[in-house]
Formats: structure tokens, C-alpha cells, sequence
């Protein structure tokens, strides 16, 4: 079963104020060198680049560590996404392409329209993180608990779309102590690596499409979710990953679904990557999630 939709809107967050590491910047470029557009094509969509949302640079004076940085920048950023999404005609499936991870609260709050939706967050992290649980500062590590209205007010106040309990977390091995505990009083449900390997990535996909029963999802997929030996390009490697075959087992079920209608590719960083092969993986995980079949 293909999604619902056969056109295909691409937009490009060319952002790493989020993270600590430069680069992540550059991910929209690697993804599209990569050929994601052309394979789309190929596949039978109709899709349109609509080139990048601008965002300020990173300053090298700024100073990092606690606080949060380039707060003000990452919300202005990610409120353009918010909008470009929001202003797509029905049945466009967008494709957004990152950057780090904090872009993801404009792309669900934009893809989301007010309406109900179901998150599945495939990461190695939970991005679960406050202002005061965040051991970083960084913004990267916050946007899911953001979008479930948690977090610094000047983003909750744009950026709120969803019930935690429409939202789960499928790979995740690296964890704060307090947003472990947000995590729990929110009612997020989380695969950890540890289900990964006992009930495996089927038994997983069936059960997350089970609890968002009847909503329309959105997928966003973190490189890092991927085995670093798999996908180098990332910031943020945490050992024991996803597989080749678990991470598009899993983009196979949910578009057997037909309910997945955006998508985000984020937190490849091609300076850390080696021949752009992080960028090629979430081209093919994005082209399963699209309908892409073996036979
Ligand atoms: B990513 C960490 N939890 O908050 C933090 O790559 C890492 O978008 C966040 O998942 C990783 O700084 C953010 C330690
Ligand atoms: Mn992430
Ligand atoms: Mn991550
Ligand atoms: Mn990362």
C-alpha cells in the first residue's frame, strides 16, 4: 500500500543552532545529493523542492553551555516551517530535511494544523529534555517535549501539538535522568533498544500503530537512531542501534499503514560522514516509508 497522497512537497532546514557540533547544517544538501527527489520520482510522486527555510548563522563568540542557546533563532526558524507546512494544500506529503532535530517542532506543530496527530519519534535520544533537565542546553535535545507542551514558554506557546500520549519512541538507548522521569508522568511510550531486541521491530510496529489507532502519523526519523557503524554522520553517536533491515522493516510496516502523511530526515552532519553514506541511508529509509518494495 502506498500513502494516501502522491505528491511530495521537500523543504530544507539548513540549521545547527540545536546542537553542539557544527556541520548538521549541511544535512539538506547531502540529502539531496543523495537523490531522494529523484528516487521519489521514480517511485511515481509528483514532488517539488521548495528550497530552504532561512536561518541565521551560528556566531562564534556566542558562548555555549548552560542556558539555552540561540533560543530566539531556532524558534524563528523553525515558526517559517511551521507556516510553509501549515500553508501545503491536503493531500501534499511533506519531507522535511535537517538540520538537527529542534526543526521538528515547527514540522509536527506545521503538519499537524491543530489537528490530532500521532508522533513516532525513531531516535537514539528522547529529546525529552527541559530548560532544567537538559544537561547541554541544547535545543536539540528538546523539541519532543516541546511539541507535547513542556519546555521554555517562548517555544511552548507556538509550538504545542500533541497529546504525549499520542507519541512514541522507537530505539531509544540514551537517556537523562530528568527526562526519564518527564517521560514517565507524560505517558510517552517508549521502545528502548531493550524491546528492539526482545520483541523485535514487527512485533513493535504493530503495536505502535495500534496504540495511534485511526490517527494520521508523522514520522520523524533521528540518523542517530541508526548503528553509528551504519551512519557516522551524526553528532551524537550512541553505540547499538538499529540495523539495515530493523530500521526499514519499520519505515515498511508504518506505510503498509497508509495513515503516515510527513516525515522529517534530520541530524545528518556530513562533515562527521563518510561519503555520504548517513545521507544515502535516510534517503532508502525515507523511500520505504514511501512504499518502496523489494518484490
Ligand atoms: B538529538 C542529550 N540528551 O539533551 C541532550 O540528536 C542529547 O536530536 C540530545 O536526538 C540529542 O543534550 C539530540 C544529551
Ligand atoms: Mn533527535
Ligand atoms: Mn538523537
Ligand atoms: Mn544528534
Amino acid at each position: 500500500t502506498m500513502p494516501p497522497m502522491e505528491r511530495v512537497a521537500v523543504v530544507g532546514v539548513p540549521m545547527d543552532l540545536g546542537a553542539n557540533r557544527r556541520g548538521v547544517d549541511m544535512g539538506p544538501s547531502a540529502l539531496r545529493y543523495a537523490r531522494l527527489l529523484e528516487q521519489l520520482e521514480d517511485l511515481g510522486y509528483t514532488v517539488e523542492d521548495l528550497g530552504d527555510v532561512p536561518v541565521s548563522l551560528a556566531r562564534a563568540s556566542r558562548r555555549r553551555g548552560r542556558g539555552l542557546a540561540y533560543l530566539e533563532e531556532i524558534r524563528a526558524a523553525a515558526l517559517v516551517l511551521k507556516e510553509r507546512l501549515a500553508a501545503l494544500p491536503e493531500g501534499v506529503f511533506p519531507i522535511v530535511l535537517g538540520g538537527d532535530h529542534s526543526l521538528s517542532m515547527g514540522s509536527v506543530a506545521g503538519a499537524a494544523r491543530g489537528r490530532r496527530v500521532g508522533v513516532v519519534w525513531v531516535d537514539a535520544h528522547a529529546d525529552f529534555n527541559t530548560p532544567e533537565t537538559s544537561p547541554s542546553g541544547n535545543v536539540h535535545g528538546m523539541p519532543l517535549a516541546v511539541l507535547s507542551g513542556l519546555g521554555h514558554p517562548r517555544l511552548t506557546e507556538v509550538f504545542r501539538a500533541v497529546d504525549p500520549k499520542d507519541v512514541v519512541l522507537v530505539g531509544v538507548r540514551s537517556l537523562d535522568p530528568g527526562e526519564k522521569r518527564l517521560l514517565k508522568e507524560a505517558g510517552v511510550r517508549v521502545y528502548t533498544m531493550h524491546e528492539v531486541d526482545r520483541l523485535g521491530v514487527a512485533r513493535i510496529a504493530e503495536e505502535v500503530l495500534k496504540h495511534l489507532q485511526g490517527l494520521p502519523l508523522h514520522v520523524s526519523l533521528d540518523a542517530d537512531v541508526l548503528d553509528p557503524t551504519l551512519a557516522p554522520g551524526v553528532g551524537t553517536p550512541v553505540p547499538g542501534g538499529l540495523t539495515y533491515r530493523e530500521a526499514h522493516l519499520l519505515m515498511e510496516i508504518l506505510a503498509e499503514s497508509g495513515r503516515v502523511q510527513s516525515l522529517d530526515l534530520v541530524e545528518v552532519n556530513p562533515i562527521l560522514d563518510e561519503r555520504n553514506r548517513t545521507a544515502e541511508m535516510l534517503v532508502g529509509l525515507a523511500l520505504s516509508l514511501l512504499g518502496k518494495r523489494i518484490f
